[in-house]
């Protein structure tokens, strides 16, 4: 196509000159380019505009394709495509795309003076928005949950240290959620370029996103609820296959334990103290010179006995994995590198050299197949030595001076881009790399993989955590708004470093942020080289005793988190959930007093505090709550004043919420055989799915898994665990129910219609942790009338009245 335009003014897409239906919607010709709509279901539309001969179709973070079949009509001055969910409305002079419900409310309408257009190479979309709109998502964003009034880029960007409004971080998750009216809608901008949106910042008039380059490209998700916007957005751009069981566990990581001998100690000094952990974390200094696939012989003499003894205490270890290579002959991960011809090169070929920890460093291009298969077969000798969990860093791309030469050549599967569009997207491929490479090492074991850069979509393959957070309270809410907001955005495992990595926590500090991490989907202690020692019982016994107590709550917490982990791979639904989520049209909620509250699950509200406040204001959204340490019942819609001692995270638990427990254990590999289901009775019904499998492998994929359905039954009293589904054998025997808040002892309780006892039990509450209370506590707040029943476990249907 010419280009007509003069590159300094801004170029509309004018008006549509032809177009053809098609299977899954509509393409057509306009008078400045081209335009294309395609439905992936009812509730997907993909629009996508070019001034190119042909529209682009490549993208490293959409698994899925278009499969709608929408109806299209032709009406006066526009074009009409209906789906089950949603009208699209395309009027064709000027070109412009309008969302509105079946019954005509606009949910997500073009500006109608600009619609998509280009402004030199950046190709723009204006949004009109819409009265009472407000704005979440958009991943690892610093900022308010309601974006509005803000402006972000998308730029992968190595942030040491970030500030709590930095903008851009380390991940780029081009993808947001709008709510007005009572109605929701998402949007993911598919371009890698650097990107930026605009929620009505400095106007009032638009929601804009635009990059510097490539297609105006995106997706409108209709749904009739934010859980629903976050399935089909996960629908588009995968799922989390199951994490190993040991990595939702307590992980140990500082920059960097050594020598052998010191992790040994560490290892120990969990189980001597009785503090869960399942893994030690290996940072830079486990290498030779910081060259990854190297072991420093001085500091790790024989990793192999190493790694015995830690399996043997029941550690996991995660290592460290940068992309940087060192230039350096003899080097066989370098040599293997330039045989095969895998690194990010110049326009001219010869291949990109960096600096960063090793000194100048080639980077290998994970666009590029070949890397791929080089990657993996780097790490047979880690995985020969029983290591299955593995660290991406510094793959923004970090470089020291951090100005990566945008004019590089990445191979983009043979098609050639260069970092401009490929930058953004490093992350989301070096994780692919370690994840695809590393499980097709491990024989059917599931590896648990950890990366700081991605791009939407990144959840197929890492957890995802915050970077390096500075050791204070308003950052440690802040951690807690960046994993809401990546959950909100598909990633469904994400955490911060617990403690903080930059700067020294005070002892108060560290206790609050192992109290909150408890309830974070990815769980670590990280701190950095030269900062004080940062274990739990590096700051005295008193959070000592705290940090036992919390983390112990993990472990007692893990049927119920590895269910959600479950439910996380099957719809996207993340474990860490914004009030948002489930109160959607709720205002309090996006007040900024409240918007580090999250939930963790359907059930369990947290408020995190910051560690100096004795006292904070919670809002509870609607329904009834439980205090989680009394028991005392709160109704909901209302914000309460709650105490918030050092020692006392608020968490409340909801009316209705069936939460299984097991014991706490020293790591996550423990069976146990008692699985204690707190049932926090209500006025409403309600369900709850709880799966358990071997933790360990793919198996489950092959139906090896134990899934039952629990429901309560409110005006019945009654409680019914399905009858469970798969074929993995449950190692529960026996099933212990604690009945909360009931209003009187019942008189008479069946199970599978056969009379048993029931009792009070005081001592029974969710986090009924030995030790919690006598120390604190000396006279533990009663708990408000808990009852509770032991019976057998078998696989078929139980009953369960009173
Ligand atoms: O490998 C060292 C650190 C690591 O501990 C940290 O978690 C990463 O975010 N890494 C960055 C490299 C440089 C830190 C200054």
């Amino acid at each position: 196509m010419t280009l007509k335009m003069k590159r300094t003014l801004n170029q509309s897409l004018g008006d549509i000159t032809s177009w053809q239906r098609e299977a899954a919607g509509v393409q057509g010709e306009t008078s400045y380019g081209k335009f294309r709509v395609q439905c992936y279901n009812d509730h997907i539309a993909r629009i996508s505009v070019t001034r190119d001969e042909a529209f682009e179709d490549f993208s490293y973070a959409v698994v899925a394709s278009p499969l709608g079949a929408p109806t299209l009509t032709e009406l006066s001055g526009f074009l009409e495509l209906r789906t089950n969910a949603f009208v699209l409305k395309i009027s064709t002079a000027p070109v412009r795309f309008s969302f509105y419900t079946l019954q005509g409310q606009p949910i997500n309408e073009d500006d109608a003076a600009f619609g998509t257009s280009w402004n030199g190479e950046q190709v723009t979309t204006y949004k009109k928005m819409q009265a009472g709109e407000r704005f979440i998502g958009l991943g690892e964003k610093t900022g308010p949950l309601d974006r509005k009034g803000q402006g972000y880029q998308n730029w992968a960007t190595d942030s040491f240290a970030y500030s709590p409004g930095q903008d851009p971080l380390y991940c780029s998750i081009p993808f947001y959620i709008g709510v007005h009216n009572g109605v929701a809608y998402g949007i993911f901008f598919d371009n890698s370029f650097k990107s930026f949106f605009n929620f009505g910042a400095s106007n009032n008039r638009f929601a804009s996103f635009y990059a510097d380059a490539g297609e105006m490209n995106y997706y409108f998700i209709h749904g009739s609820s934010v859980a629903e916007i976050i399935r089909h957005y996960t629908h588009l751009t995968g799922r989390m296959e199951l994490p190993p069981l040991w990595s939702i566990g307590y992980q140990q990581c500082r920059y960097s334990y050594y020598p052998d001998k010191e992790v040994l100690n560490l290892a120990r000094t969990f189980r001597e103290k009785d503090i869960p952990a399942d893994t030690i974390v290996f940072d830079i200094h486990y290498m030779d010179q910081y060259k990854i696939f190297t072991w420093n012989n001085r500091d790790f003499a024989d990793p192999e006995i190493l790694l015995t003894q830690l399996r043997d205490m029941g550690f996991h270890v995660v290592v460290m994995c940068d992309p940087g290579i060192k230039v350096e002959e003899g080097y066989a991960t370098y040599d293997a590198g330039m045989r095969e011809n895998i690194f990010i090169q110049y326009p001219d070929g010869t291949p990109y050299t960096g600096q960063v920890w090793p000194g100048w460093c080639h980077f290998p291009d994970f666009s590029n197949p070949r890397a791929r298969a080089w990657w993996q077969e780097q790490f047979k000798e880690y995985v020969a030595l029983g290591v299955d969990g593995f660290w991406n860093d510094m793959n923004e791309i970090a470089t020291w001076g951090q100005m990566l030469p945008e004019l590089m050549t990445m191979d983009f599967e043979g098609q050639q881009a260069t970092m401009r569009r490929g930058r953004n997207l490093y992350g989301l491929l070096m994780a692919r790399s370690t994840y695809e490479g590393t499980r097709a090492l491990l024989g059917g074991r599931r590896p648990f993989n950890l990366t700081r850069s991605g791009y939407a979509g990144v959840q197929r393959y890492a957890a995802v955590w915050t970077g390096d957070n500075v050791a204070y309270d308003e950052h440690m809410l802040l951690g807690v708004r960046l994993v809401n907001s990546m959950g909100l955005s598909g990633i469904a495992f994400a955490g911060y470093d617990v403690g903080g990595f930059v700067g020294d926590a005070n002892s108060k500090l560290f206790a609050r942020w192992v109290s909150i991490g408890t309830f974070s989907p990815f769980f670590r202690g990280h701190s950095m080289i030269n900062s004080r020692d940062s274990e739990p019982w590096a700051y005295g016994e008193e959070v000592e005793q705290i940090s036992r107590n919390y983390i112990k709550l993990r472990y007692q917490l893990l049927p119920y988190l590895y269910s959600l982990f479950h439910e996380a791979s099957e719809t996207g639904m993340p474990v860490q959930r914004s009030l948002a989520i489930d109160y959607t049209h709720d205002w309090k909620v996006y007040d900024g007093q409240y918007h580090n509250q999250y939930l963790l699950g359907p059930s369990l509200l947290v408020a995190p505090a910051e560690s100096t406040k004795e006292f904070i204001k919670v809002y509870l959204p609607e329904g009834d709550w439980y205090t989680l340490y009394t028991g005392h019942k709160h109704a909901g819609h209302a914000e309460v004043i709650t105490e918030c001692p050092v020692h006392r995270l608020p968490v409340f638990v909801k009316a209705g919420a069936l939460i299984p427990l097991k014991p706490a254990a020293p790591n996550t590999q423990t069976v146990s055989e008692l699985l204690t289901l707190h049932v926090y009775t209500g006025k409403h019904d309600s369900t709850f799915v709880y799966y358990e499998d071997d933790g360990a492998t793919f198996d489950y994929q092959a139906g090896i898994y134990a899934k039952r359905q629990l429901a309560y039954y409110a005006a019945e009293r009654k409680l019914v665990l399905g009858t469970t589904e798969g074929t993995y054998v449950s190692p529960v025997k026996k099933l212990k129910i604690v009945w909360h808040g009931l209003d009187e002892h019942p008189t008479e309780a069946l199970v599978q219609g056969e009379p048993i006892v029931i009792h009070p039990d005081v001592s029974q509450f969710l986090g009924a942790l030995e030790k919690f209370d006598p120390f604190f506590d000396p006279e533990p707040a009663p708990q408000e009338a808990v009852y509770s029943a032991e019976m057998a476990y078998p696989a078929g249907e139980i009953v369960i009245r009173w």
